[in-house]
């Protein structure tokens, strides 16, 4: 058995999660704060038969994909006066652990 480590964006975590227990993955989500951005994101632990990890893997990389999103940014030229204009951020992606798991049980 292997414990799967997914650190993803909050925006997707809703949904990986979902698609996650779809296929019968059992899942629990940790609220968790990056330590360079100190923004929120959200750590999945998923405990996965060792056959079932790259079925796990899809799973997060499909729902997680790296993207760009487009948000308003504003830039001062002058005093009082402002201009609003586009800027491009990545979003998504997930950093993934995956570790040995000695034992497991459920008391
Ligand atoms: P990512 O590399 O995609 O990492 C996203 C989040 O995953 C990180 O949030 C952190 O919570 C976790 N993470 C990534 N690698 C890890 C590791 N080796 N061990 C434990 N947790 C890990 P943040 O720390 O807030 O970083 C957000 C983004 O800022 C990173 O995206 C990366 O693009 C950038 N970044 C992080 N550290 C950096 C640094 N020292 N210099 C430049 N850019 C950095």
């Amino acid at each position: 058995m292997k414990l799967v480590l997914a650190i993803v964006s909050n925006d997707d975590s809703s949904i990986v999660s979902s698609a996650l227990n779809k296929e019968d993955f059992q899942v629990t989500r940790l609220a968790t704060t990056g330590g360079f951005l100190r923004a929120g994101n959200t750590t999945l632990i998923v405990g996965v038969e060792d056959d079932k990890v790259d079925a796990c893997l899809e799973i997060i990389g499909r729902e997680c994909k790296k993207r760009t999103e487009v948000v308003p940014s504003t830039a001062s030229y002058d005093i009082g006066r402002h201009v609003s204009f586009p800027v491009e951020v990545p979003v998504g992606g997930a950093t993934v652990f995956i570790l040995d798991v000695e034992q497991f049980h459920k008391l």
